[in-house]
């Protein structure tokens, strides 16, 4: 199949699963070709059929606001008619759902029929989908893909709940590739460079906006290593970092943890973890807590949008109420006091992860792709 696939490019969870999507078609044979403003920071590595169009907004002092859309929609029409592609999957309805309808809409007038898949991630729908800025337009642009997926159930009952959709929705989780991460025994993974031979260190993965609650992280923290010896490692970076670097200074902590920045490299980070923290106020999935899971991570994680889907109560970690800081570091304790539960957790969450493989996933877009090409 010859495929083009539009994302975020960046660190984000929709930019990751579909550039890992797009590197494991290609391995499997299939045409990829990726349109976005910049190359994807998990584009990690180089093949004949992997192939990059960068969608290049020029300047001009008219514009308050460069249009994106229109750049982006003609550089579809351009790669589909230079490549021959069967097939858009666009991920994140906005814009690039919108602006698929558009190339579609241009490249019907050219007597050609590209076939559009949507993949919806949560904050598209959630949070920035609803607005009433944005929400006539997203609703339209679902309504018109030829297909649509959601990342979890949760996702699918909030478009549903959210939008007037008219179409089928089908759920594809998210997924990981196990090849790229290292076991325990790998001698990059050495934790004695970060921490003391009794201490547990803790992870928390995220754009530290509003939304994953970094507050909550630093409290569960500061609860956590009044009792436990413990580090926090904190990768990514967002608009609350210097808020949580102040709350973790005034709190008399800022040296157990550790400020990573953003990273391309998650899962090597993870085979640190004793256990993984996203006490997010909503999460359509949690591609973060998969990852955690399938580095041998329990997840001390809150029980709202599509997480109870991917970490189990008392079986892979445990799920809170949003906000109750007090309840996620008893259960935090509960696991990392005894030597004895933390593997238990950890071998729990492997085998969790395990059904999210990519080998699970994979078919389940590919069936997509067959179902929309045939046209049944
Ligand atoms: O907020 C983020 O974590 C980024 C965002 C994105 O679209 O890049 O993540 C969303 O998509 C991920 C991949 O499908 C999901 O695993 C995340 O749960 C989802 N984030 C939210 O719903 C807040």
């Amino acid at each position: 199949m010859k495929i083009g696939i539009v994302c975020y490019p960046t660190f984000g969870g929709s930019g990751v699963v579909a550039t890992e999507l797009g590197m494991a078609l290609a391995q499997k044979g299939h045409h990829v070709h990726f349109i976005t403003y910049k190359q994807p920071v998990r584009l990690d590595f180089i093949s004949n059929d992997i192939h990059f169009h960068e969608v290049f907004v020029e300047e001009y002092p008219l514009f308050q606001f460069q249009p994106y859309e229109l750049a982006l929609s003609s550089k579809m029409v351009e790669v589909v008619q230079m490549y021959n592609l069967e097939i858009l999957h666009v991920h994140y309805a906005i814009p690039h759902a919108y602006a698929a309808y558009m190339a579609k809409q241009m490249l019907k007038e050219k007597g050609i029929d590209i076939k559009v898949v949507t993949t919806l991630h949560g904050t598209d729908i959630t949070l920035v989908g609803s607005h009433p800025n944005y929400k006539t337009a997203v609703e339209f642009s679902i309504n018109n893909s030829d297909v649509v997926t959601t990342v979890s159930e949760s996702l699918k009952k909030d478009t549903l709940r959210l939008f007037n959709i008219r179409k089928e929705i089908h759920v594809i989780h998210n997924f990981i590739d196990f090849e790229k991460y290292p076991q325990i025994e790998a001698p990059e993974c050495q934790r004695s460079s970060i921490a003391k031979e009794n201490e547990r260190i803790i992870t928390h993965v995220s754009n530290l906006r509003p939304v994953k609650r970094a507050a909550d992280v630093i409290d569960i923290f500061y609860k956590i290593q009044k009792k436990i010896p413990s580090k926090l490692l904190l990768v990514g970076e967002g608009p609350d970092r210097e808020h949580i670097e102040c709350q973790a200074k005034d709190l008399g902590i800022l040296d157990k943890i550790l400020f990573l920045g953003n990273s391309n490299e998650v899962n090597k980070l993870l085979c640190y973890s004793d256990l993984f923290l996203l006490p997010s106020e909503t999460e359509s999935f949690g591609l973060a807590a998969l990852e955690a899971m399938a580095a041998r991570t329990p997840v001390i994680s809150t029980n709202s949008g599509g997480l109870p889907e991917v970490n189990i109560n008392g079986v892979t970690g445990f799920l809170s109420n949003v906000g109750d800081t007090d309840d996620m570091a008893k259960n935090a304790i509960y696991i990392l006091e005894s030597d004895e539960r933390l593997q238990q957790f950890k071998e729990n969450a492997l085998n969790q992860a395990k059904q999210f493989s990519l080998q699970n996933v994979l078919p389940a877009y590919k069936e997509v792709y067959k179902e929309v090409l045939v046209g049944c």
